[in-house]
């Protein structure tokens, strides 16, 4: 046990240099709960002008390629981002997979270009209503997890970050029971592939995490944190979320 709970903001595609002031709200918002992990990831425009503003907050991207460098238009490399200034990447993401038909191998060879660029990594999975209804979503998302997990994961470069696809940007959340019954079946997931490392790897909710709901879901005890969207595009909006963890 002992996981720092870490709460990230993942800001899609919203955010323009006017929106810094924001990013200055928040990283001193961080400063002032040091016992979390504050973190933002920000469009790709905006992780270098991050860096003289983010205070205790750590910058990070949403995706990077697989690839190192090469002839792929329009993509970012994780050496380029880090080089920008972040330290963590976002992989995986539900609308990655969904509207750029990312693969389970893509996100696992993904999650290992940014390690091999010194990054931290934040892997998504998450099910769909339809598997949500049908009573397999537990089985699904460990399914998805273990083969999107990156050869060598570990605790201290990843984290895992449960968001059901139903509940983003809805505001519908699953019941805490089925929360805490998914993260502990994430977390047994992991320990069949690297044992007791699975002790010390956070699992954060996504998925519609607001001031209202966060304190309930970061109460259960395999819930370690969050990743959020909408209620983190503002100061006023994420500092209730923070001060819940
Ligand atoms: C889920 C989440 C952030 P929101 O995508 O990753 O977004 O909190 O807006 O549902």
């Amino acid at each position: 046990m002992g996981r720092r709970k870490l709460v990230v903001g993942n800001w899609k595609m919203n955010g323009l240099k006017a929106q810094l002031g924001e990013v200055e709200d928040i990283g001193a918002l961080a400063a002032r709960h040091p016992a979390v992990e504050v973190g933002l990831c920000l469009p790709a425009t905006l992780i270098a002008p991050a860096q003289g503003v983010k205070g205790a907050a750590f910058i990070g991207a949403q995706d990077c390629h697989m690839h190192g460098s090469g002839a792929h238009t329009g993509c970012l490399s994780a050496a380029m981002l880090a080089e920008a200034g972040a330290g963590w990447t976002i992989v995986g993401h539900s609308e990655r997979r969904q509207d750029q038909g990312e693969t389970d191998a893509d996100v696992a060879a993904k999650a290992l270009a940014a390690k091999a660029a010194g990054l931290k990594v934040i892997l998504c999975v998450g099910e769909s209503l339809d598997v949500r209804d049908a009573g397999h979503a537990e089985s699904v998302v460990s399914a998805q997890l273990l083969a999107s997990l990156p050869e060598g994961a570990a605790a201290d470069w990843l984290a895992i970050a449960y968001e059901p696809i139903w509940a983003i940007g809805t505001g519908r959340i699953p019941t805490m029971e089925a929360v805490e019954a998914m993260h502990r079946a994430l977390r047994a997931a992991l320990a069949t592939k690297i044992g007791a490392e699975a002790d010390g790897m956070r699992i954060l909710y996504g998925g519609s995490m607001n001031g209202d709901n966060a304190a309930e879901l970061l109460a259960i005890g395999d819930v370690d944190g969050g990743l959020v969207g909408g209620a983190s595009l503002t100061a006023a909006k994420f500092a209730p979320v923070i001060a819940a963890a």
